[in-house]
């Protein structure tokens, strides 16, 4: 019921305790946020397998887990493979399910250079996101007067959860027009560099358009209007973020875009390819450096060769797994390096029973949040460094690495006196973690890593391919790529070549006074983190608890603007509910409606997940309404 200051030691003692009665390493999860820096990473990765678990859920899992899933099947990575130069060459960008203006803001000048080099912009989102369709640049005159350029030269507005029937209606078209005329399809690219056409090819012919048409919510002139886009160009650059990923279909959603990319041999040269946008600054970084529940074999034969113990070799918990796991008591010990895990996750009152069932939970955090009023028996929070904050490690400044979604690993380095004498970095937190929990059988010298970051960044390179020359490359003004099979067209799939995929899907039915939610973020937050209550570019003001609806959805109900009303569901007989939540009538597709993430995670079950990548339907949410008593 409260907490009170402790010292470093005792808290790592305490955490050692804990950790060291469990019946087994498996019991423990240790979860991580997308801040991390890939030499806290490789260190944190490192302490938790050689204390002997693979339990290291992270956001990915809840983030873009989906498009990992597909790409590394159909292309053979996980990482999207194009460069920012690639937008400035490209012939077309398609952007879906993306809020760049607030999101990705800095792209918009990149998208606004693509658009003078000649580029062409399709939009698919259910709302007319600014940024996509009236954008201004400050940093332009044009901007500074005000003016608006349209970005877009075709907006879709999809039904959520709509994508899969709008691309197979794109591919249709591209098929059509391919058979009527040919010089649509890349069949030089197709031939020598991929499998599967002909399915897909075939099992296109089973949809009619009109079908798919009604089933994304789109007319067939829409359509065929950006189908001729496509059509046109010759090197295209498919943009996505957290609207396909979100999914019980997610996987196949990005399957279908990667589908469109290879009929066109869009991938693997310049001015093309596949551009999942990340979240957080080191999302893809961690991953790569090994924060992952389902790490490779090759990086597991490395840690061992390079380290000499063994790593557990068994699978562990994504995030879904690892609440449920709490939930059932198979796991008493939550360990967070960063995050807001209780309001980031689904099914909040769920998930706040699980963290409860704890025996300890434990935060490395640098704000306050939620998460850490939600506690096991005992509880932790260990305060770190900031990026921005200055890391001195024995009299000497350190600086850290990130990758972007590019995969470029450049350098970061904090400059600001740190609030307190008392923090420590998130290297030096895993160092005395893992002398505290390990001691004596450890075989790892933590306390030479931390000493000097260069020590850990040398033993990445050693290793994790991809880093060689390391300390001197990342001291390099802008840094360095990494090795991208998929961007050289060397597809480093099971047969050499990049796969055509066949996908389903199965239209949602919803029944009378059933809609889809999508949660979405607000101009004024970083995830979690609430900054203000205002969303300008939607236009929307000193409220957050709003249900976007269509305006004629709000008027057969006899509802208006201003109607209070409490949502809720029942998934799997389990009622969730969101109370209180204002009604805005709102340009979105009919039946679809829209809320704020996390106040609405309530409703998000926790049995509600992308098929394969096990990612949170946070997109799609049946739910109901009625007006607030
Ligand atoms: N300022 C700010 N920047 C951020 C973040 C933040 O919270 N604030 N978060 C960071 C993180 S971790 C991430 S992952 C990214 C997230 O970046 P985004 O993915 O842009 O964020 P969301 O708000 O989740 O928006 C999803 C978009 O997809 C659309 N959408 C929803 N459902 C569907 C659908 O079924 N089909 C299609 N085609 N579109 C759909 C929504 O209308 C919305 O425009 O942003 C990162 N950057
Ligand atoms: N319904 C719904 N749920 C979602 C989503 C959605 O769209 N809809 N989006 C999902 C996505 S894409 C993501 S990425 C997750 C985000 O999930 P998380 O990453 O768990 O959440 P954040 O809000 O980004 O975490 C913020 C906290 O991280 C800590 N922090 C910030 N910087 C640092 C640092 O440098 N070091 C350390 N140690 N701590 C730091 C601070 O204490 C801060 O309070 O949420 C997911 N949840
Ligand atoms: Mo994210």
């Amino acid at each position: 019921d409260h907490y009170e200051p402790i010292a470093w030691e005792d808290a790592f003692a305490l955490i050692a305790k804990h950790l060291n009665q469990l019946q087994s390493p498996n019991d423990a999860i240790f979860y991580t946020s997308g801040r991390t820096s890939n030499e806290a990473a490789f260190l944190y990765q490192l302490f938790v397998r050689e204390y002997g678990t693979n339990n290291m859920p992270d956001c990915s899992n809840m983030c873009h887990e989906s498009s990992g899933v597909a790409l590394i099947e159909t292309v053979g990575i996980g990482k999207g493979s194009v460069k920012l130069e690639d937008l400035y060459l490209a012939d077309l960008i398609i952007i879906a399910g993306q809020n760049p203006g607030t999101n990705h803001p800095r792209m918009l000048s990149a998208l606004e250079k693509a658009k003078r080099n000649g580029a062409k912009i399709l939009s698919i989102n259910p709302l007319h996101e600014t940024g996509l369709v009236a954008f201004s640049n400050p940093q332009t005159v044009g901007g500074l007067l005000g003016a608006k350029t349209d970005l877009s030269d075709v907006f879709l507005q999809v039904r959520i959860n709509g994508d899969v029937p709008l691309f197979k209606a794109l591919l249709k078209l591209m098929h059509e027009e391919e058979q009527k005329n040919g010089g649509v399809f890349d069949w030089k690219f197709i031939e020598e560099k991929t499998t599967g056409v002909q399915d897909l090819l075939v099992d296109l012919e089973k949809y009619t358009l009109v079908q798919l048409a009604d089933d994304c919510g789109l007319t067939l002139s829409q359509l065929r209007e950006a189908a001729e886009l496509i059509i046109r160009s010759e090197k295209i650059i498919a943009c996505w973020a957290m609207g396909l990923t979100q999914h019980k279909n997610a996987v196949d959603n990005i399957r279908e875009v990667v589908n469109l990319l290879l009929l066109k041999g869009s991938i693997g040269k310049p001015g093309a390819g596949t551009c999942p946008v990340r979240g957080h600054s080191n999302v893809q970084g961690d991953r790569t450096m090994g924060i992952w529940e389902m790490p490779p074999k090759s990086f597991l034969d490395s840690l061992e060769k390079q380290f000499g113990f063994q790593p557990p070799r068994e699978h562990g918990y994504n995030t879904v797994e690892a609440i449920k796991a709490m939930h059932e008591r198979k796991a008493s010990v939550f360990f967070a390096m960063g995050g807001n895990f209780l309001s980031a996750t689904p099914d909040t009152v769920y998930t706040a029973q699980a963290l409860r069932n704890c025996s300890l939970t434990a935060h490395v955090s640098t704000k306050l949040n939620r998460s850490h009023l939600v506690t096991g028996e005992e509880a932790l929070i260990l305060p770190c460094l900031g990026r921005t904050d200055q890391d001195i490690q024995h009299g000497e400044a350190q600086f850290v690495s990130v990758e972007n979604s590019m995969g470029v690993v450049h350098q970061s380095k904090g400059k600001l006196k740190p609030i307190s004498e008392f923090l420590l970095s998130e290297p030096d937190i895993v160092r005395r973690l893992a002398n505290a929990v390990l001691e004596c059988k450890s075989v790892v010298d933590w306390d030479s890593y931390v000493a000097h970051y260069d020590n850990i960044r040398s033993a990445i390179e050693r290793t994790i391919p991809g880093f060689e020359n390391y300390n001197e490359r990342v001291r390099k003004p802008g840094g360095f790529y990494l090795p991208n099979g998929a961007r050289d067209g060397d597809f480093k799939t099971n047969t050499g070549k990049a796969a055509f995929s066949v996908n389903q899907y199965v239209p949602l039915k919803l029944a009378e006074e059933e809609y889809l939610m999508m949660t979405i973020r607000s101009h004024d937050q970083f995830n979690t983190t609430i900054y203000g209550l205002d969303d300008r570019y939607r236009g929307i003001y000193n409220e957050r608890r709003v249900v976007l609806m269509n305006e004629q959805d709000v008027h057969k109900r006899g509802w208006k603007a201003g109607t209070k009303v409490d949502l809720f569901n029942y998934f799997g007989g389990v009622e969730l509910t969101a109370p209180q939540l204002i009604i805005l009538p709102y340009s979105i597709p009919e039946r679809c409606v829209a809320t704020y993430f996390p106040e609405t995670n309530t409703l998000v079950p926790i049995d509600s997940f992308a098929d394969r990548s096990m990612t949170p339907t946070s997109k799609t949410v049946i739910i109901q309404m009625k007006i607030t008593d």
